[in-house]
């Protein structure tokens, strides 16, 4: 029997983590079988529709203002070059657009405008639309649901105790305001953090409590090993081992066996052996295309070689939703 359940304490978390490497990840991959089809990979694409200038301090971002990176700040992107990113990426296998921006949070103006013509225009391609924009609140969560989105990314990047150390422009709990907007407007949640911010293993424990502990688990959850870009605070910060992302996939997939767990940035540093051991241990997407918002991803040729060599495939757009069944009944 399926059991999704939302009252995991930090402390089943915390031996769930640390269980013998392979007790963990065996266990994973049977979860992973019962619940999903293990080898079925969701396919996302990132566009950053606006980039850098951000007013915020997250000490990982090379988009934000204040930090002295090598990124090419640009507005908005216009709506055409965003309509033949969306079909291209679609034509590449990817099932979800996600479309990014550096900013603080949504405000009511020729902007947002413009992003809720993108979100309309990607809709009518028949792929799934997921936004980024940052802090919204319950109106704007409905208009973008009104225009055809999807999803939204939110992530609470690491636990509670730890996020003050590394933002400090907005506060944990706006976070979860953000998430519980996108939720009352009816959107699905993609929510999920960064592991290499020099956190505990407590901290991932509970950041992965607050997200399992939700009143509906989000529908996917993004694991990204931290890129340290020149120029922010985190430059130097030594990139975690295949054997903590390993750790927290297998975690994510046990303690949310429906989710789908997303294996994220930081996948060009990771060898197709690993990246097997983290398909293994529960992931089932990725983000697809040689550039994730500003940094460099592997590309789509070595991603569906690796698939191949795998035994993967892409995911269908829309899988198990109301709108799935529209697509085949209409
Ligand atoms: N401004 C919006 C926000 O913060 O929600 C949307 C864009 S922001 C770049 C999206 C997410 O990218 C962040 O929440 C963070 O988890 C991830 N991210 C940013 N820089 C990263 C890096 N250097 N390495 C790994 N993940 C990163
Ligand atoms: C997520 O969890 N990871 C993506 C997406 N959601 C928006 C972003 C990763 C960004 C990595 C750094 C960059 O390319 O700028
Ligand atoms: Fe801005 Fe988002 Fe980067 Fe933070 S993570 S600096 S909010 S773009």
């Amino acid at each position: 029997m399926l059991m999704i359940k939302n009252n995991w304490t930090k402390k089943e978390i915390s031996e769930i983590y640390n269980r013998p490497l392979l007790d963990l990840v065996f266990e994973a991959a049977s979860i992973h079988r019962k619940n999903n089809d293990y080898s079925e990979v969701q396919i996302s694409s990132l566009i950053s529709i606006k980039t850098g200038g951000c007013p915020e301090d997250c000490s990982y971002c090379p988009q934000a203002a204040r930090y002295n990176t090598d990124v090419n700040t640009h507005g908005m992107m216009k709506l055409e070059e965003v309509k033949q990113v969306a079909q291209a990426a679609k034509d590449g296998g990817s099932s979800r657009l996600c479309m990014g921006a550096a900013w603080r949070e949504v405000r009511d103006n020729r902007d947002f405008d413009k992003v809720l013509e993108m979100v309309k225009t990607v809709n009518a391609l028949d792929i799934e639309v997921c936004c980024t924009l940052g802090m919204l609140n319950y109106e704007q969560a409905q208009k973008l649901k009104d225009a055809g989105l999807f999803a939204y990314n939110h992530n609470i990047d690491t636990s509670e105790e730890h996020y003050k150390n590394i933002i400090s422009t907005r506060t944990y709990d706006d976070r979860l305001k953000t998430i519980e907007n996108v939720r009352k407007a009816d959107l699905t949640v993609c929510s999920g953090g960064i592991v290499g911010l020099g956190e505990t293993v407590e901290d991932r424990v509970g950041m992965l409590h607050l997200l399992a502990t939700l009143p509906k688990h989000p529908e996917s959850v993004p694991i990204n090993a931290l890129v340290p870009v020149k120029g922010t605070p985190l430059e130097n910060q030594t990139r975690v081992s295949i054997w903590d992302m390993l750790r927290m996939i297998a975690t994510t997939r046990i303690i949310m066996p429906k989710t789908v767990v997303r294996l994220s940035a930081g996948r060009l540093e990771m060898t197709v052996p690993e990246q097997a051991l983290c398909f293994m241990a529960g992931a089932n997407s990725i983000f697809a295309g040689d550039k994730l918002l500003t940094t460099p991803n592997p590309s789509t040729q070595d991603d569906m070689q690796m698939f191949e060599t795998l035994g993967l495939h892409a995911r269908k757009a829309f899988k198990g939703t109301e709108r799935e069944k529209e697509v085949v009944t209409n």
